[in-house]
């Protein structure tokens, strides 16, 4: 049997992906790795990181949207004065700008045709990603589900965003593997282990753009690597 890797939150930490997936001693032949989304924002290396990941669904990993790759879509496509400011103020947006060396300030005002085709590539492959991964044995998402909505039948956008709801009302069969929450809100301050929730739900954030560290699941071993 194949095991089953996912990695969520990497938020720009090329050189902790990288150091990762050598740490869990990935092979693309041997193993289904899943991204869980935010591949972007608040850390150094976004563009790169988008880069690298559409390298590894081409060997085959299965990759999720996260809700900060739709604050990007929706900051390249809207050009939105109130949503830019939070994007870039708040949710680091202005890190993921540079990466792509466009100011944060100008809403895409400066943005050569050069990095607008880069732009708009990451964006079109944003576009094209699913909001959730299922298997007959797990649900893989990037927030988590709705508890009284059957999954196809969820809006998307509830799938990256949604946070108490789902950690508190979920009660379903399938172990339900998310992101987006850092898992100290679970463990406390400063742990930052995966999360095994008594109701099926496993939280895998472990918050490394924040001081924590990259988490990989293991399945169905549960096993955990992780780069501090
Ligand atoms: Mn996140």
């Amino acid at each position: 049997m194949k095991r089953m890797l996912a990695i969520s939150d990497i938020h720009g930490e090329l050189a902790k992906l990288t150091a990762l997936l050598q740490e869990a001693n990935y092979d693309p032949n041997e193993d289904q790795l899943i991204l869980v989304g935010d591949y972007i924002d608040r850390g150094p290396n976004a563009r790169e990181v988008l880069d690298k990941v559409m390298e590894l669904q081409q060997g085959g990993a299965i990759v999720l949207r996260g809700n900060h790759e739709e604050m990007l879509v929706r900051a390249w496509e809207n050009r939105e004065e109130a949503f830019w400011q939070k994007w870039t103020r708040i949710n680091g947006g202005d890190q993921t700008l540079r990466s792509y060396q466009v100011d944060p300030n100008t809403i895409f005002a400066d943005v050569t045709e050069e990095q607008a085709a880069i732009i708009q590539k990451h964006v079109d492959y944003i576009k094209s990603m699913p909001a959730y991964y299922e298997t007959d044995q797990y649900i893989f998402v990037h927030g988590g589900v709705h508890p009284t909505t059957p999954l196809a039948e969820t809006d998307p956008y509830v799938l990256v965003w949604i946070r108490d709801e789902f950690h508190n009302g979920y009660n379903g069969e399938k172990p339900v593997i998310f992101g987006h929450t850092p898992t100290e809100r679970f463990h406390g301050e400063g742990v930052f282990e995966v999360y095994f929730g008594a109701n099926n739900i496993i939280g895998i954030d472990g918050g490394a753009v924040y001081g924590g560290r990259l988490n990989c699941l293991e399945l169905p071993s549960k096993s955990i690597y992780f780069i501090e």
